[in-house]
C-alpha cells in the first residue's frame, strides 16, 4: 500500500536587500496557495527565506545585522504565513534569521522551523554546519559571514511524526555532510526538509565554480540513497544583489533518483507525491542498518580530535 505524501518545493527568486518582509511573504503566501490548489500537504521554502542572503556583507553595526533577524515566530509579518496554512491545511518548512534571548544573552542561529496544517509549529531546527568565515576578509568579492552571524545548532537533528510521515530537518550546508543524512536516517526519517543558499562562485576555490550544481546533486543523491529516504532541498536562486545563486530546487527519491526540479531561477513552485513507503525498498535490502551497519567499527566519526578544531 502506498503512503503517499504530495510536497511542493517552493523555490524563491532573488530577494533584494531593501525588499520588505511583506512583500516576501507575499511571494511566499502566492507559493503557498499555488501548492495547496494542486494538492499538496507540504510546502517547503528556502533557507533564510524572508530576506535577502545578508551573511555576504560585513556590518560595522549590530542594528544593521539586527533588521535580518526574527525575534518571534510567527511576528507581525509572517503571521499571515500561519494563518494561511491553516485556513489551507497545508504544513510548511520556513528557514529564516533566529535571535534569540536565552540564558540571558542574545543568541544567533540559522534556523527552520516546521509547521502543521493547522497553523502551530510542530518542531525547530538549527543550522549545525555553517559554513564560511567568522572576520571580515576585503579580498573577497563578497563576503560569506555565517560563522561570525550564527552560533552552530543546538538542538542536534530530532525528527517530527507528522502528515504521515517521519520528518527531518536540515540546512544548507548541512546536506554536504552524511553524517546529517545518517543521524535523521538512523531515527527512522523518511523525507529530509531543506533549504538553500548557494552562491555559484566560491572564491576560496574558485576552480570549483563550474561544480556547484554537480556537487549539489551528488550530495542530494547520495544522502537520499545511502539512507534510504526521500529529499526535498529548496533553493533561493538567481542574481541576488550581483551575487549569482545556484537554482536546482529538487525532490529526490529513496533511490538516488531526482524525480522533479525546477526549471527557472524564479519564484517557481515543484510538485510531487512522494510515496514513503519507498523508503523500504533501500531500507530492508541493501542498506539495512540492522542487518548491516558495523557502528563498533566508526568510532572516529564521533570521537571529537584535534582535525575537528575542538578537540
Ligand atoms: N548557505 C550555505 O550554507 N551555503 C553554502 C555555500 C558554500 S560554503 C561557503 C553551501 O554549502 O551551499
Amino acid at each position: 500500500m502506498k503512503r503517499v505524501l504530495r510536497v511542493g518545493a517552493a523555490q524563491l527568486g532573488p530577494v533584494a536587500r531593501e525588499e520588505p518582509r511583506a512583500a516576501v511573504v507575499a511571494r511566499l503566501l502566492a507559493l503557498m496557495k499555488e501548492a495547496a490548489a494542486r494538492g499538496c500537504r507540504l510546502v517547503v521554502f528556502p533557507e533564510l527565506a524572508l530576506t535577502t542572503f545578508f551573511p555576504r556583507w560585513y556590518f560595522e553595526e549590530e542594528a544593521e545585522l539586527d533588521r535580518f533577524f526574527e525575534t518571534e515566530m510567527p511576528g507581525p509579518d509572517t503571521r499571515p504565513l500561519f494563518e494561511t496554512a491553516a485556513a489551507l491545511g497545508i504544513g510548511f518548512y520556513l528557514g529564516y534569521a533566529e535571535l534569540a534571548f536565552e540564558n540571558g544573552r542574545k543568541r544567533r542561529f540559522n534556523t527552520s522551523v516546521l509547521v502543521g496544517p493547522d497553523g502551530r509549529i510542530l518542531g525547530k531546527y538549527r543550522k549545525v554546519h555553517l559554513p564560511g568565515h567568522a572576520e571580515h576578509e576585503p579580498w573577497r568579492p563578497f563576503q560569506h559571514l555565517e560563522k561570525r552571524y550564527f552560533e552552530p545548532g543546538d538542538l542536534g537533528f530530532p525528527v517530527w511524526r507528522a502528515m504521515g510521515g517521519v520528518l527531518g530537518m536540515a540546512i544548507c550546508n548541512d546536506r554536504r555532510w552524511p553524517e546529517t543524512y545518517r543521524v535523521l536516517a538512523l531515527q527512522g526519517a523518511e523525507m529530509l526538509l531543506l533549504g538553500y543558499n548557494t552562491p555559484l562562485h566560491y572564491p576560496p576555490v574558485p576552480q570549483h565554480d563550474h561544480l556547484q550544481a554537480f556537487h549539489n546533486h551528488l550530495c542530494l543523491q547520495a544522502g537520499a540513497y545511502q539512507n534510504g529516504m526521500w529529499v526535498v532541498a529548496v533553493a533561493k536562486a538567481g542574481k541576488e544583489e550581483g551575487c549569482d545563486l545556484l537554482g536546482q530546487s529538487s525532490i529526490v527519491a529513496p533511490t538516488g533518483e531526482i524525480v522533479a526540479m525546477a526549471g527557472t531561477l524564479e519564484d517557481e513552485l515543484v510538485v510531487h507525491d512522494c510515496d514513503l513507503e519507498r523508503t523500504r525498498e533501500i531500507r530492508e535490502h541493501i542498506f539495512d542498518f540492522a542487518l548491516h551497519r558495523r557502528p563498533d567499527t566508526y568510532g572516529p566519526i564521533t570521537a571529537m580530535g584535534e582535525k575537528d578544531g575542538r578537540g
